[in-house]
């Protein structure tokens, strides 16, 4: 028995999810809602410290960490393998999970914030922010902290669309090797890195890749018709449903 505690439009647990639909796994959706910090209640920190989403909860084993699901789920569930039997590929998918992990995942939050998820602390002066929001998390004190109930400055704005450009330039080289990041294969890292990809183009941002690297542009478009992509992102996945949007602004 597979359970994925998640929320639909969170692009750690869209990766999850569609690391789940291209093995054709069954599995159990707890829907938790970060808008009521649903992720910070002492029942759900029991089962993740972190006080993020997603977990994924097999039988009685407990797992943690969008990327480490998805290897757990591949290396548990083994048809149609989604990493490459090579070691030297494999190192090479695993150094493009750290750079994701390190370089766009965290730059995706930014934009994320400033233009949709900050209706949440409408209203809040900076102390009652500290005192209800950010210092409550666990592990995202900080970056709360750092943002404030007003947003990101236009500093950390400009930083986040370049981890993206970088992002997407490095994307370009790789795939003039094949059609997947490591070449031939397709692999975890196309997966964790699509909903990225997708969240800033939902925003409006895909014009930081769509002039200049047509690799790139030919990368989203063949993930995004893979059913699994589709299975992952159903209706009410995506911010441009839920919060009313003015894209591409920076
Ligand atoms: N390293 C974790 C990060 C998960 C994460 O940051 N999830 C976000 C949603 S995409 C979250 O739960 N945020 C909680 C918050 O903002 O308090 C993973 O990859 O699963």
């Amino acid at each position: 028995m597979l359970t994925l505690y998640n929320t639909p439009h969170s692009t750690c647990s869209q990766k999850v999810r569609i690391c789940l639909a291209e093995k054709g796994l069954d599995w159990h959706d707890v829907n938790i809602d970060l808008a009521k910090n649903e992720h910070l209640t002492p029942e759900y920190l029991k089962i993740n410290e972190n006080g993020v989403i997603p977990t994924l909860v097999h039988d009685e084993i407990i797992v943690k960490d969008s990327s480490v699901i998805c290897e757990y789920i591949d290396e548990v569930f083994q048809v149609h393998s989604l990493t490459p039997e090579d070691p030297v590929k494999r190192a090479a998918m695993r150094s493009w999970m750290r750079f994701i992990e390190e370089v766009p995942t965290p730059a995706v939050r930014v934009p994320s914030f400033n233009m949709a998820f900050l209706t949440r602390f409408k209203g809040l002066s900076k102390n009652q922010f500290y005192d209800q929001q950010s210092d409550i998390r666990p592990l995202r004190k900080e970056f709360y902290r750092r943002m404030g109930p007003d947003g990101f400055n236009k500093e950390d704005f400009i930083s986040a669309i370049e981890k993206i450009y970088t992002t997407t330039k490095r994307m370009e080289r790789s795939l003039e090797e094949g059609p997947w990041l490591i070449s031939g294969s397709y692999s975890i890292a196309d997966i964790i890195l699509a909903p990225l990809l997708d969240r800033m183009d939902d925003l409006g941002f895909a014009k930081i890749w769509n002039s200049d690297f047509p690799n790139v542009v030919n990368w989203f478009k063949r993930i995004q018709v893979r059913p699994a992509f589709q299975r992952a992102f159903h209706k009410g996945t995506r911010l441009s449903e839920l919060h009313n949007l003015k894209r591409g602004n920076y």
